[in-house]
């Protein structure tokens, strides 16, 4: 199946990867430059090897589609994948009065007594976010990116791009076309994001009514980050290929730096012994058809028989 590739992958970098310092102090193991091809038509890539929450990559994709950047739709849906990075802003800030949070997301690894103080500033952040308008404003919003991107990229003379609206439209209109870009690499914004884009640019080929994607991923958490990429955009690829009365063809995803992160490498391995499962399916409302009207309850997975979950430090 197509998850044997993403076992290849782990592996290879196990084996091969060179040991690199990187920004958040933690470590790798990477290898750069390296190709994924995932048959949509075999069923749906979320790992079974180890559970992937799809409720939570999903809210995360229909997050992105929306065009929103700030963090309080992902609370509201219960999904906390991108709280660090929004917390880190408000911790430097002149508006934060609790205890020093220098560094957390390596402290908090380290020291039980420093993780009880900022589990507890994590919880008043959410928990401002949450309620106060102002506050989620100010501290909620991750800046320029992936959504803003997509859906709002401002042009030179002040107007706005819709690459996403406008990429739909071209395949239907013109499926040959070899320019079904979206990039949310913009070199003027990346000074104003909290994380500069990973996913950076994809492009979608029709071929006998069969709708493929492939992404340029600059940077891939193997173990944390790119499980979920790879199902984001199947169900991204999916969800447009539905709207364009098209099926879902291939997702290739082209990393750059793919790395495991030392703290995970034994996470990895456990992974690594289990045996594959049949991957799920997934079903769409066949009510809706545009992109901008689905909700999550307009997704279903069948069949989803994971291995159980397995626990990993993210690096901030
Ligand atoms: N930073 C790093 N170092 N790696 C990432 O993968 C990453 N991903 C980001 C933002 N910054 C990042 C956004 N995507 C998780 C998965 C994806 C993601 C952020 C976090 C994650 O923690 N997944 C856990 C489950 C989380 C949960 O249940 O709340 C997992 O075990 O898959
Ligand atoms: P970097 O900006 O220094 O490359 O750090 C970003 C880290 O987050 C890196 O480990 C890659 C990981 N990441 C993913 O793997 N997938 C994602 O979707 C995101 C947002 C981050």
């Amino acid at each position: 199946s197509s998850e044997q590739a993403y076992l290849e992958l782990c592996t290879k970098i196990l084996e091969t990867g060179t040991k690199k310092e990187d920004r958040t102090g933690t470590g790798t193991y990477s290898i750069f430059g390296h190709q994924m091809r995932f048959n949509l038509q075999e069923g749906f890539p979320l790992l079974t090897t180890k559970k992937v929450p799809f409720r939570l990559v999903a809210s995360e994709l229909l997050w992105f589609i929306k065009g929103d950047t700030n963090i309080r739709y992902l609370l509201e849906n219960n999904n906390n994948i991108w709280n660090e990075w929004a917390f880190e802003k408000w911790v430097v800030s002149e508006d934060y009065t609790g205890p020093d949070m220098t560094n957390f997301g390596l402290r908090s690894q380290q020291d039980a007594g420093f993780n009880q103080q900022y589990q507890e500033q994590m919880e008043i952040f959410k928990e401002k976010i949450l309620n106060d308008d102002e506050f989620a404003t100010k501290y909620g919003d991750l800046g320029a990116v992936y959504g803003k991107q997509w859906r709002d990229w401002k042009t030179s003379s002040g107007q706005s791009i819709d690459q996403l609206k406008q990429v739909i439209e071209a395949i239907q209109k013109n499926p040959d076309s070899r320019r079904h870009i979206v990039s949310a690499w913009n070199p003027e914004d990346v000074p104003n994001m909290a994380l500069p884009p990973c996913h950076t640019l994809f492009q979608f080929y029709v071929e006998e009514g069969r709708l493929s994607c492939q992404l340029y991923q600059r940077s891939g958490d193997v173990f944390l980050g790119v499980p979920f990429n790879i199902a984001s955009y199947a169900l991204l690829t999916s969800l447009i290929a539905h709207e364009c009365g098209l099926e879902p063809g291939e997702f290739i995803l082209t990393l750059g730096d793919a790395h495991i992160y030392t703290n995970h490498v034994e996470q990895v391995k456990k992974q690594l012994a289990r045996k594959l499962r049949p991957l799920p399916q997934l079903s769409i409302n066949k009510n809706k058809k545009s992109i901008f009207d689905f909700e999550l309850m307009d997704f279903d997975l069948q069949g989803y028989d994971p291995h159980p979950s397995i626990k990993a430090p993210i690096a901030v």
